[in-house]
């Protein structure tokens, strides 16, 4: 008999994650579903090269357009995909904006969790599928907690988003105990990739360099220097997200690097890999900074090695050339493009991100 294919179910689809996911549970032969929120441009750049016309026989990438603000959605999208995994990504993810738009953060990182438990649960219900959700929590939850981060440390927010997560979390933690439902948190330290978006710092920064590189900028603004964070690949950690719904029973689990580096020695490695200093060209704006800040993140990822087998493959080092080698090419083809009569915006350093 012909085994049917899982169906995983993912919000957050058209950000870095939801991509870096996307690509992998492809490959593992799943049928992947996307929420997207509708906008007035286009915003499914990062999963473009994924997606085929859903009248091709081949396609096995869906998209549904829906909000986590939105339950009347959730629950039709539960019941039109009927999956097997459902992988909440979605947020407003951005620390600082979480300062600027606070109520809006907890509706859709908080709230919007719940509402997405309750759409989960109802399907269970009726259909009495056993779905297995994955919950996409943040070391920003431990906040000013000292390193190194585990899954006995306490929770200690410092953020309107970082507060929302905790609610997230806690909501998965009381629907996995009350209703028994298959629900696990994976607490994420920092990953990046050429694919992060642009006003998280590795991201800003690595822009930058191409640019300044390319004579197309030469100033960069920034806030904190002095903020460490353990930054790890995005793609080494989708594969620990798939892993943990692959586990005999939902859990919570730490991802990190184990390694933490500060926002200067991101620079330092990053200016470095061409040759540039970036002494002079970083200068630093007070608005940047944060109402109260996250001084030092590094996670202790032992339980995710020893319970899935989990383990690193992409380093710092490795990380933020891969970040710079992109971004260099990217500014190449802009300069071409500018050098051609094209305009070429530089919106990275004017966003208060
Ligand atoms: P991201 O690039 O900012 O992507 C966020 C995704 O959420 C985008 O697809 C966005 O859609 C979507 N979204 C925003 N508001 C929404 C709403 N109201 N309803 C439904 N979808 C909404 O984030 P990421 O880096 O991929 O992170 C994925 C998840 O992991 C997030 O929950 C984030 O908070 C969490 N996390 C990230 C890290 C990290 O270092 N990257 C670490 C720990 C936890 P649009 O494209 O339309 O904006
Ligand atoms: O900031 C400092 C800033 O915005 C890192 C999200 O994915 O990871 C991310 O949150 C550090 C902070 O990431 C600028 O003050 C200095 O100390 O890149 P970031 P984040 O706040 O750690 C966690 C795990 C998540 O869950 C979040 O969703 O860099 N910093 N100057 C700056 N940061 C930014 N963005 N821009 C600056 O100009």
């Amino acid at each position: 008999m012909k085994a049917t294919k899982k169906r995983a179910l993912i919000t957050g689809i058209t950000g870095q994650d939801g991509a870096f996911l996307s690509e992998f549970l492809l490959a593992k032969g799943y049928e992947v579903h996307g929420m997207i929120r509708r906008s007035s441009t286009f915003n499914t750049d990062r999963i473009d090269h994924l997606y085929r016309d859903p009248h091709d026989p081949s396609a096995q990438l869906f998209l549904h357009y829906g909000d986590l603000v939105d339950g009347g959605c959730l629950r039709r999208i539960m019941e039109r995909v009927q999956p097997d995994e459902v992988y909440n990504l979605g947020a407003q993810s951005h620390v600082r904006v979480s300062f600027e738009q606070p109520e809006y953060t907890a509706d859709v990182v908080g709230t919007g969790t719940l509402r997405l438990l309750e759409a989960v649960r109802d399907y269970i219900g009726v259909s009495g599928k056993p779905v297995r959700t994955y919950q996409a929590s943040s070391s920003e939850m431990f906040g000013t907690m000292p390193p190194p981060q585990s899954e006995r440390t306490p929770f200690y927010p410092r953020s309107p988003y970082a507060v929302s997560k905790v609610a997230a979390y806690y909501y998965a933690v009381n629907y996995r105990e009350a209703y028994g439902m298959f629900i696990t948190n994976g607490i994420l330290f920092n990953h990046e990739s050429p694919r992060r978006g642009e006003t998280f710092v590795t991201r800003k920064i690595t822009r930058a360099v191409g640019r300044i590189h390319c004579g197309l900028q030469d100033k960069l603004y920034l806030g904190n220097l002095d903020a460490y964070r353990d930054w790890g690949f995005a793609g080494d950690f989708v594969e620990a997200m798939w892993l943990m719904l692959q586990a005999p029973e939902p859990d919570d689990f730490v991802i990190a690097t184990g390694e933490s580096h500060s926002v200067r020695e991101m620079l330092d490695h990053a200016f470095g890999c061409l040759g540039l200093d970036w002494r002079a060209h970083v200068e630093i704006d007070p608005r940047l900074f944060r109402p109260s800040e996250v001084d030092h993140l590094r996670g202790d990822a032992s339980k995710a090695a020893k319970k899935l087998g989990w383990k690193v493959n992409v380093g710092f080092a490795d990380l933020v050339r891969m970040m710079v080698e992109h971004d260099l090419d990217l500014a190449r083809r802009e300069k071409s493009l500018r050098d051609n009569g094209f305009k070429v915006a530089l919106r990275g350093n004017h966003a208060q991100g």
